[in-house]
């Protein structure tokens, strides 16, 4: 039975900014998944495929795993803990650039009581750190397990990961078409776009403030993509912020979204793109249900 085709769900887990999101990206060889310097960026699960010879992976990008108080973060973390039940395997990211913490005890802990295969690796390798030699050997005397150094930039060590996950997959029928790198809804991922661009342009307490409105999405003649969107923050105060003196903000926020959604789609694009205040946005439980819901 050597040769039979692997496929299944893989719950993609790191503390926030471990690089998750920049694997997916790079493994699906398309942007699926936001990538901010920001931690705690990606607020669903967001799902890259990828398939191979040998099998077929479809990975979930999960939100940072992160301990706190803080309301949306309580979310978060139950996305990220009831994606495990719907998964074949996990794989755990640890960056190699930062010393490991609580969290990553916690995290590991989370992931044996899953009883779910699971690989090991290190992220960034790209980067110098006096770090990596050590946190490499905890985690292989703490797990007995062979960990895999890998970079999202260069391309290092992705197929030997590769390899790792497809041998913890199951054997199982290909679930996708080979071509297909995402699942996600188009209006998703046009909020996502929008809302990375606008994290990447802001400072300080906005980026969680925020969250895309896509009001409507429609085809229209020649092809042209018609999106009208808001972004919407918590104060009038931070209106102002996204906005920008002379609108310089939100037009860099809607030129910016607007090429890559051209590229993405493949088509001419029309975004209308304005700022709106939804006070108190974060204590509306609904709305934050919708937020980070995506999957099902
Ligand atoms: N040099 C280098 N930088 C990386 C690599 N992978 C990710 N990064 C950077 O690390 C930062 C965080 O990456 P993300 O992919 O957004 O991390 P994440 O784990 O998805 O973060 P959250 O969604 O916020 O939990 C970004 O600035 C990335 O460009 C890598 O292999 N090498
Ligand atoms: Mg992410």
């Amino acid at each position: 039975m050597e040769n039979n085709f692997r496929s299944g769900f893989a719950a993609v887990i790191g503390r926030p900014s471990t690089g998750k999101s920049t694997l997916i990206n790079k493994l699906c060889g398309h942007k699926v998944s936001i990538v901010c310097s920001i931690p705690q960026t990606t607020r669903n699960v967001v799902r890259g495929i990828v398939t191979r010879e040998k099998g077929q992976i479809v990975f979930l990008d999960t939100p940072g795993y992160h301990i706190s108080e803080k309301k949306i973060n309580n979310y978060l973390k139950d996305v990220t803990e009831s994606v495990i039940p719907d998964s074949d395997l996990v794989l755990y990211l640890v960056d190699s650039t930062r010393e490991t913490g609580e969290e990553e005890l916690i995290t590991m802990k989370l992931i044996q009581d899953s009883g779910l295969p699971y690989v090991i690796i290190l992220t960034k390798c790209d980067i110098a750190s006096k770090l990596r030699a050590g946190i490499k050997s905890e985690l292989e005397t703490a797990t007995g397990k062979k960990i895999v150094e890998i970079s999202s930039v260069t391309g290092e060590g992705l197929d030997e990961m590769m390899e790792a996950i497809l041998e913890a997959a199951p054997e199982g029928e290909m679930m996708y078409p080979e071509e297909y790198y995402t699942d996600q809804d188009p209006e998703f991922r046009v909020s996502e776009i929008i809302r990375e661009k606008a994290i990447n342009l802001m400072r300080e307490e906005i980026p969680h403030s925020l969250y895309i409105e896509v009001e409507d999405m429609e085809e229209r003649e020649n092809d042209l993509l018609w999106i009208r969107a808001f972004v919407v923050v918590e104060r009038e105060s931070q209106k102002g912020m996204v906005i920008g003196k002379k609108a310089s903000i939100i037009k860099q926020i809607r030129l910016t979204a607007k090429q890559e959604l051209k590229e993405i789609f493949e088509r001419p694009v029309f975004l209308d793109l304005n700022v709106k205040v939804n006070k108190k946005w974060r204590h509306d439980d609904r709305l934050l249900r919708r937020l980070t819901k995506s999957y099902e």
